[in-house]
């Protein structure tokens, strides 16, 4: 098999990245390698920045996002009897779109079937070759078969656990990292949401965070320590502790149900720089992870994809590799500003095992000083809804 982009992993990354080549008659081919259904089911994020919804539509895909998204102009924080209003249009003249990771993956899986898209699930790539010098190629397994495909270049969209990041030689590759003390549960139920907009919560037993897919279907997590397990939450365990740590006007409107579903997802910061090396080119997961708390992981894949996508419209159409050899700079300067907003609001609102009586003043302070200062609300309105793409 030949094509122009050899695309590892239909996550959104690649699968964005496939259909912003295909709008521009560049010719991908993805390789994924979990099944079509497992890929469908997968529960992640659930905002979009209105830059990221802006690169689906470009990318035609928009349809039913915009049909069905559900814009949030404002985004609400909770501390004991506090609640802070951020008002993210009034701040920035932007919004942010509700809709979920899953229906946006469903979309794109679609669009590009419907345009007779080369994307192959159960491929699992095994090998990535002569990146640095010839023509790469990649070696992956289907159906028991090994197959070869062979192209100008490669996208490494295989999120954290891929192997496309390995490419790059350890004295070549840098890596920035932070673990935090603790992860999210998460519970997915078809109930209505507990209120309009978002709420994070700091709370004295741990963050919560009430958020939603649609008016009938809502997303809520709980901080937890990383030694649990998702099968010692029972749903009446979860509701109990979800409503402890609600504000209490929230936690009076609050309706259970079963899940649909339960699981745990540790926190961490991850930057790997270069994001490039020869004709490998990294983006999303692969090159870097956020921890949950400013909802920024979909929306820095987004960005990535639509940088390394003007990079090769520019090379297939002008001969132009300037664009490609400023991939990684151009991405990082993105990046890094994301993790800092990402980790400032997981260190503002978690209680962390090892907290001090002195980093709780300070946490206070900072949530105290976000309540009455309109700059401090502007700044944080400005990142949550995505510096500029
Ligand atoms: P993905 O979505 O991980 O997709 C990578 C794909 O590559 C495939 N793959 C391979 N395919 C072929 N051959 C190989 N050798 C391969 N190795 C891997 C994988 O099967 C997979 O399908 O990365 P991508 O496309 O960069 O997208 C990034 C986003 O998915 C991610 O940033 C967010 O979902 C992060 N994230 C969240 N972000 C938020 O903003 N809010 C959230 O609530 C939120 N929850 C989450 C999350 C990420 C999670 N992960 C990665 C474990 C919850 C979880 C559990
Ligand atoms: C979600 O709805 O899954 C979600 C929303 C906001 C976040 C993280 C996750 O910051």
């Amino acid at each position: 098999m030949r094509t122009q982009v050899a695309i590892v992993g239909a996550g959104p990354s690649g699968l964005l990245l496939s259909q912003l080549l295909h709008v521009h008659g560049i010719d991908s081919i993805v390789l994924e390698r979990r099944s079509r259904a497992y890929v469908l089911a997968r529960v992640r994020a659930g905002v979009l920045e209105q830059g990221t919804a802006d690169i689906v539509r470009r990318a035609g895909a928009a349809t039913r996002m915009d049909a069905e998204g559900i814009v949030h102009g404002g985004v609400g924080i909770s501390c004991g009897d506090r609640r802070i209003r951020i008002d993210l249009a009034g701040h920035t003249g932007r919004t942010v779109l509700v809709y979920g990771q899953t229906e946006l993956t469903r979309d794109l899986v679609e669009k590009r079937e419907a345009l007779g898209g080369k994307l192959i699930f159960e491929a699992d790539v095994v090998a990535i070759e002569h990146v640095e010098a010839g023509e790469p190629s990649l070696t992956f397994r289907h159906g028991g078969i090994e197959r070869r495909v062979v192209c100008d270049f490669v996208a490494g969209c295989d999120g954290f656990h891929g192997i496309s990041r390995n490419c790059i030689p350890p004295h070549v590759l840098q890596v920035h990292e932070r673990i935090y003390p603790f992860g999210w549960l998460g519970l997915l139920s078809d109930t209505p949401p507990v209120s309009e907009e978002l709420i994070y919560v700091n709370h004295e037993r741990g963050f919560a965070l009430a958020s939603m897919r649609s008016r009938a279907r809502s997303r809520y997590y709980v901080q937890c320590s990383l030694d649990e397990r998702v099968e010692d939450w029972s749903d009446e365990r979860f509701w109990a502790e979800l409503k402890t740590r609600l504000p209490a006007d929230a936690a009076a409107r609050l309706e259970t149900g079963p899940s649909l579903e339960k699981s745990i997802a540790p926190l961490r910061s991850v930057v790997t720089e270069p994001m490039r090396h020869g004709r490998l080119f990294l983006a999303g997961d692969a090159a870097h992870i956020v921890p949950p708390t400013g909802a920024k992981g979909l929306n820095l894949a987004a960005s990535d994809v639509h940088y390394l996508a003007e990079a090769f419209v520019g090379f297939y159409g002008r001969g132009d590799e300037a664009a490609l050899d400023g991939y990684s700079a151009r991405c990082l300067s993105r990046i890094w500003k994301a993790e800092r907003f990402s980790w400032w609001m997981t260190s503002l609102l978690h209680r962390f095992p090892d907290q001090t009586s002195f980093d709780r003043g300070v946490q206070l302070a900072e949530l105290d000083y976000l309540a009455q200062s309109r700059h401090a609300q502007a700044a944080f309105a400005e990142n949550y809804v995505g510096l500029p793409i």
